[in-house]
């Protein structure tokens, strides 16, 4: 009952074990076939491997919605390695029989943990991946379906000790796992399509209840000299201790201090990130900007608007160094703020008696609550925390054209910095620059000309640009009108009714855009 494996076909989301995996099936003689992503990893690892493409005669389409459902690869798990009819078709359709499949699918659950509008939770969807496993384990008589990479070593293990060859319990076994992981697979997917769409959130009765009773007690820190204008009157409440430090200038207002936190809340979206400068007034970014140093950064964020900065608040996300200081110095600023300054550099900023300097650590994750006075009493949610660094791997694109890899990399940047600004909101960004931020508008056609027409008057020109919106674009015209001002990429939530319109504006236009399932008011 054990069966050879000459040749495998592997085709997995989670590349985790892969290299290793291919290496040991590689040593055993065995021949590996892989779909675009898969022979990608491996063969970056060194691992020789066969596209599927290559065997189906067919290229990978539709963005990879059809890459390996072919009879060139179904067939070759499917024959019955015992029939001779089986083993003569192949023979005459020239298909050469596939002995193990590995295939993780497409992370459904993951994509749509957070809520997911129905474009990225179908995108999601695999289809030949379970096909594939559901073919191996139909046939485990012959073939091993191997769906959990903890399965690898074992398996590698058989193979090394059986002279390549695998056993009956063991490929029953594997079957099993794969059929169970299907169904519980079909079943994820079924259970978010019976929910209402589009989900851009928590479903409520998976939400943990909000507490019964909010009780605020914290002690006076300081009184203010006044509020949010001179004639209200204002303290402030709370421990900030362990966030942020004064170490220089006067003492913060009421206005500082929120435009402060908003500073803060949006650096820490660039915590780990290159060298990242924001320039900020009234809560909002006037621009960002990202390089090899903070220099640099500090005047790709202060071209996008060369006139707001006056008086506003600079925020950068590692020790300010003295070149920087000495940029930022030039223009009148209010706030500075880093998580630490390099040596001199206090002394030298020091010398403007009135100009804050705060340090802040860009790990203190704050009180864990959003608190809003609301007519009758408070409104408390949790906080819109900073995105993972790896927040792409959620999103989707339904557009004809996938984005290029500069494109990623601004499409991350802008929606980040977008974030961070007042809804409506939209964000131009290129290279790792905001050209143009449109904020806090009524509708968003008008943040858009205004972000447009703000960075035409820094003199920027937008072609080849990204734009991010916070939340979806209700219409094709709002996607239209970035293209028009030179947007090739876009990024926004998605989950408007019409998003069947905005996908085709963008496919008219060869804009690639990504869903992010997932949008940023900011009201
Ligand atoms: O879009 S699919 O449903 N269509 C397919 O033909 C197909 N073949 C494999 N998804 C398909 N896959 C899945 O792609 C696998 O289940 C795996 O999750 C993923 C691996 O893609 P890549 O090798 O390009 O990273």
């Amino acid at each position: 009952d054990r069966y050879p494996v000459r040749r495998a076909l592997l085709s997995v989301s989670d590349k985790a074990g892969l290299a290793d995996f291919g290496q040991r099936l590689h040593a055993l003689g065995v021949e590996l076939l892989s779909t675009g992503g898969t022979a990608r990893a491996l063969r970056e690892a060194g691992v020789p491997v066969t596209d599927v493409a290559a065997v189906t005669g067919f290229p990978e389409i539709l963005d990879g919605r059809v890459k390996s459902l072919h009879p060139a690869i179904h067939g070759g798990i499917l024959a019955r390695r015992t029939d001779p009819d089986d083993l003569g078709q192949l023979e005459e359709h020239g298909i050469a029989p596939i002995d193990l499949v590995a295939v993780n699918l497409y992370p459904f659950r993951e994509a749509t943990a957070g809520g997911a509008t129905d474009a990225v939770a179908a995108e999601n969807v695999d289809i030949g991946g379970p096909g594939m496993l559901r073919a191996a384990a139909k046939n485990f008589a012959f073939v091993a379906a191997i769906v959990d990479p903890a399965d690898y070593d074992a398996v590698a293990d058989e193979l090394e000790a059986h002279d390549g060859t695998l056993s009956m319990a063991t490929r029953r076994r594997l079957a099993a796992k794969g059929f169970a992981h299907t169904a519980d697979y079909d079943a994820a997917i079924a259970a978010f399509f019976a929910g209402d769409s589009p989900h851009l959130g928590i479903e409520a009765d998976e939400a943990e209840a909000m507490p019964e009773r909010f009780a605020v007690d914290l002690p006076k820190a300081d009184d203010l000299r006044y509020g949010e204008n001179p004639h209200q009157r204002a303290a402030l409440y709370g421990d900030a201790s362990g966030i942020y430090e004064v170490l220089h200038g006067k003492a913060l207002s009421f206005n500082n201090l929120i435009d402060l936190t908003a500073a803060l809340d949006l650096v820490k979206e660039f915590a780990g990130g290159p060298p990242t400068v924001a320039i900020l007034k009234h809560t909002n970014p006037c621009g960002v900007g990202q390089a090899d140093g903070l220099e640099t950064a500090y005047h790709k964020a202060f071209a996008t608007d060369r006139q707001s900065p006056f008086g506003g608040i600079v925020v950068v996300n590692r020790p300010l160094d003295q070149a920087t200081a000495e940029a930022i110095d030039a223009v009148f600023t209010e706030i500075i703020i880093a998580p630490d300054f390099e040596d001199g550099v206090l002394d030298f900023l020091q010398q403007k008696k009135n100009r804050r300097l705060v340090s802040a650590d860009l790990a203190a994750s704050g009180d864990g609550r959003n608190v809003r006075t609301v007519s009758g009493g408070l409104l408390v949610q949790d906080p819109d925390a900073p995105l993972a660094a790896d927040v792409r791997d959620g999103w989707t694109v339904p557009t004809e054209r996938q984005p290029t890899e500069r494109e990623w990399a601004d499409l991350d940047f802008a929606w980040r910095v977008c974030k961070h600004v007042k809804s409506n909101a939209i964000v131009y960004a290129r290279d790792g620059a905001t050209l143009g931020i449109g904020a806090g508008q009524m509708s968003r056609i008008d943040a858009s000309e205004i972000a447009v027409a703000k960075g035409a008057k820094s003199e920027l020109d937008f072609a080849g640009c990204v734009v991010a919106s916070d939340a979806f674009f209700p219409f094709a015209d709002g996607l239209e009108a970035a293209a028009e001002a030179g947007a090739t990429a876009a990024v926004q939530p998605g989950g408007s009714v019409r998003d069947d319109e905005v996908i085709a504006a963008a496919d008219a236009r060869g804009v690639a855009m990504a869903f992010t399932g997932r949008r940023h008011f900011r009201h």
